[in-house]
C-alpha cells in the first residue's frame, strides 16, 4: 500500500474482474434464483458420518480395535511356514501350501463381536466347515452369506504375550490345524502354543487396508456402547458456536455428509445408531440463525457406491447398483420430505463420488432421485456427483435435461502420482491452468451449474513456507469461485491441520 495509485489500479482490475465473473453468475440465475451463489461452503465431514482418519481417537475404546470390519488378515502356519489359501479365490477348499501371500491368501473380517468373525475370501464367499467327507471338519470357502448363527463364525484366540500369534476356533468348537499343506481341518482339541503345533498361526494384519468408517466404529463398540459414543460425538464435534464462527468468516453454506440409515431413524438396521436426523434438524436451525445454507449430501449409499471408508462400507467392496436403487431413493425421499420446506435448504446431493458404478444405473438413479426431490421442493437444487473414475464432462448433457441441477466435481492436488513430485509453483499453476480450464469447459450458460464440492489445502509439498501455502489456498479460492454453484472446503474440522478450514482460518492461512 506504499503506492496508492497502484493499489487503486489493482482494485479497479479486481473489481472489473469480479464484475465479469458476477455477470456469469447472474446470467446463471435466470435458472437458479438464488442470491447467495456462488456458495462459499465447508464440508461438515466426520460429523454425522464417521471418517476415522480425521479423528482416530474416536476408535480408541474399541476392544481388539485392530480387528475391525473389513480388516484384511493372512494366516501363516508356524509349523509349515506356509499361508492359508482359499483355492481359486473361493468356492473350493482351504489349503496351507503358499509361500507368498496375495489375494487368495487374504481374508476380510466381518466382526460379530470382539473375538468372533466371519472370514470373507476374495470371490466374496465365506469360509465354513464342509459337509462332504472328513466328518465335515475340512474347511471350505463356499458360503454365500455370513450367518450370524454358528456355521461361518470363527473365534480368533490371541496369545497373551504376542497378539499376532493366534489359534482359530471353528464353529464346531474345535481348533483349526494345518495337518499338511493340502489338509486344513477343524478337529484339534489341544491347547499348545508351540510353533511346531499345527493349530498355531502367525496372523498378519494388513494395516494399510484398515477401514475406519461408520460401520467399523458402531459395530466395533457394539450395540451396548455405540449409541452413547455416537451421540456424544454428534453433540460435541460441531455446535452452534461453529456456525457462528463460519458466518463470521465468510462461509455461507455447509455441505453435510449423511448415511442412508438416517432415513430409518430412530431404529436403523444394526450396527448403525439412531438419532442423526435430530442432529441434522439442529444443524438447519443453527445455520438459519447465522444466514447459512445447507446442502444435504447422501455420502454413504446402501451397498456402498465406491468402497471407500466414508461410504460406510463394511469391507471395502463397492456393491451399489440397480438392486440398491429403491432403498437409496427411499433415503432421498425421506430427506426431501423432512427438509424440503426449510428456507435455507440449498440442495440435496443424490450420491457422493460414485466409482466403478455402471453409468446406466447412475443415470437411472439420478433421474429417479431428481423426481423424488421435486415431489417435495421446486426450489432446492439437485446435485449430481461426477463419477470419480470418469471424465468430468460425462454427466454434462444428461444433467442438461433437468431444472436447477448442479454437477459436483472434486479437485484435490493429491491421490494420483503426478502430484507427488510437483513443487509449489507447479501446484499453483495447475490450479490456475488445468483446474480453471476444466471448470470453464464444464460451464455453459444454459447448462447445469458447477460445484467444486470438495477441495483442501493439503498437498504433497514437504518444505513449503507458510506464504507458499497461503498462495496455494488463495489460488484455489480464486479459481473455484468461478464455479457457478460455488465451492466447499473439505473439511471444517480435522486432526490433520491442512484439512481443517477452522484451523486454516484461525492460523491465517486463508480468508475469503
Ligand atoms: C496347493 O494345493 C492345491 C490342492 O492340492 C493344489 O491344487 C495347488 O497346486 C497347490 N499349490 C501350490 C503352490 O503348491
Ligand atoms: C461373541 O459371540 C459369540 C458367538 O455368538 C459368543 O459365544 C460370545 O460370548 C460373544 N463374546 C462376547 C465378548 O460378547
Ligand atoms: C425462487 O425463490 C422464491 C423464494 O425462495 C420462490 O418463491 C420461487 O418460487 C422461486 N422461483 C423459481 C423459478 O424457482
Ligand atoms: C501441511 O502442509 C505443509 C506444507 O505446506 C506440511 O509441511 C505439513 O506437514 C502439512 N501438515 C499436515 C498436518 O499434513
Ligand atoms: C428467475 C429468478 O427468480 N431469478 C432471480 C435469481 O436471483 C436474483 C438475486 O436474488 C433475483 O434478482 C432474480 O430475480
Amino acid at each position: 500500500m506504499k503506492n496508492p495509485f497502484l493499489f487503486s489500479f489493482l482494485n479497479l482490475v479486481v473489481a472489473l474482474y469480479l464484475c465479469s465473473s458476477h455477470y456469469v453468475a447472474v446470467a446463471e440465475e435466470s435458472q437458479n434464483n438464488s442470491s447467495s451463489l456462488p456458495l462459499r461452503a465447508v464440508n461438515l465431514g466426520n460429523w454425522l458420518l464417521i471418517e476415522g482418519w480425521m479423528k482416530p481417537s474416536l476408535f480408541d475404546g474399541i476392544p481388539n480395535k485392530d480387528l475391525l470390519d473389513g480388516t484384511q488378515v493372512r494366516f501363516m502356519s508356524t509349523k509349515l511356514q506356509k499361508y492359508l489359501s482359499a483355492e481359486h479365490g473361493g468356492g473350493s477348499i482351504i489349503v496351507a501350501n503358499r509361500t507368498n501371500a496375495r489375494g487368495w491368501e487374504t481374508f476380510r473380517l466381518w466382526r460379530a463381536n470382539e473375538t468372533f468373525f466371519n472370514f470373507r475370501v476374495s470371490n466374496k464367499q465365506f469360509i465354513s466347515l464342509g459337509n462332504e467327507g472328513e466328518g465335515g471338519n475340512s474347511l471350505v470357502a463356499n458360503s454365500d452369506s455370513a450367518s450370524s448363527s454358528t456355521e461361518t463364525l470363527f473365534e480368533i484366540v490371541r496369545n497373551d504375550g504376542d497378539p499376532n500369534r493366534v489359534r482359530i476356533r471353528a464353529p464346531n468348537g474345535l481348533f483349526l490345524q494345518a495337518i499338511s499343506e493340502t489338509k486344513v481341518s477343524a478337529d484339534y482339541a489341544g491347547s499348545s502354543w508351540d510353533d511346531s503345533d499345527p493349530s498355531v498361526f502367525k496372523m498378519i494384519v494388513l494395516t494399510d487396508s484398515t477401514i475406519r468408517g461408520e460401520y467399523q466404529i458402531t459395530n466395533g463398540y457394539g450395540p451396548d456402547k455405540a449409541p452413547k459414543i455416537m451421540r456424544d460425538h454428534w453433540n460435541t464435534y460441531i455446535t452452534e458456536d461453529d456456525f457462528k464462527f463460519m458466518s463470521e468468516n465468510g462461509v455461507n453454506a455447509v455441505r453435510v455428509p449423511v448415511g442412508w440409515w438416517i432415513a430409518h431413524d430412530p431404529t436403523p438396521p444394526k450396527p448403525f445408531v439412531g438419532g442423526s436426523s435430530q442432529i441434522l434438524d439442529k444443524a438447519f436451525t443453527w445455520a438459519e440463525k447465522y444466514g447459512i445454507k445447507v446442502i444435504v449430501d447422501l455420502h454413504a449409499c446402501p451397498g456402498s457406491q465406491n468402497g471407500a471408508p466414508h461410504s460406510a462400507t463394511r469391507d471395502g467392496h463397492q456393491e451399489w447398483g440397480d438392486s440398491y436403487i429403491p432403498d437409496t431413493l427411499a433415503t432421498i425421499d425421506f430427506l426431501a420430505q423432512r427438509y424440503g420446506d426449510r428456507p435455507n435448504l440449498a440442495a440435496i446431493e443424490l450420491m457422493n463420488e460414485p466409482q466403478r458404478v455402471d453409468l446406466g444405473s447412475l443415470h437411472k438413479y439420478y433421474k429417479a432421485g431428481y423426481d423424488a426431490i421435486r415431489k417435495h421442493t421446486s426450489s432446492a437444487y439437485v446435485i449430481m456427483s461426477n463419477p470419480l473414475d470418469r471424465d468430468s464432462k460425462v454427466l454434462l448433457s444428461f444433467a442438461g435435461g433437468f431444472n436447477r441441477v448442479v454437477i459436483d466435481v472434486h479437485y484435490y492436488n493429491l491421490f494420483v502420482p503426478k502430484f507427488n513430485t510437483m513443487n509449489v509453483k507447479q501446484n499453483i499453476d495447475y490450479i490456475k491452468n488445468q483446474r480453471a480450464s476444466d471448470l470453464s469447459s464444464l460451464t455453459a450458460s444454459n447448462g447445469p451449474l458447477i460445484f467444486v464440492g470438495e477441495w483442501s489445502g493439503d498437498w504433497r509439498v514437504q518444505d513449503a513456507s507458510k506464504e507458499d501455502h497461503r498462495q496455494f489456498l488463495k489460488a484455489q479460492v480464486e479459481v473455484y469461485s468461478r464455479a457457478t454453484f460455488g465451492w466447499a472446503y473439505w473439511a471444517y474440522k480435522c486432526d490433520s491441520n491442512n484439512w481443517s478450514l477452522k484451523w486454516m482460518i484461525d492460523n491465517n492461512y486463508v480468508n475469503f
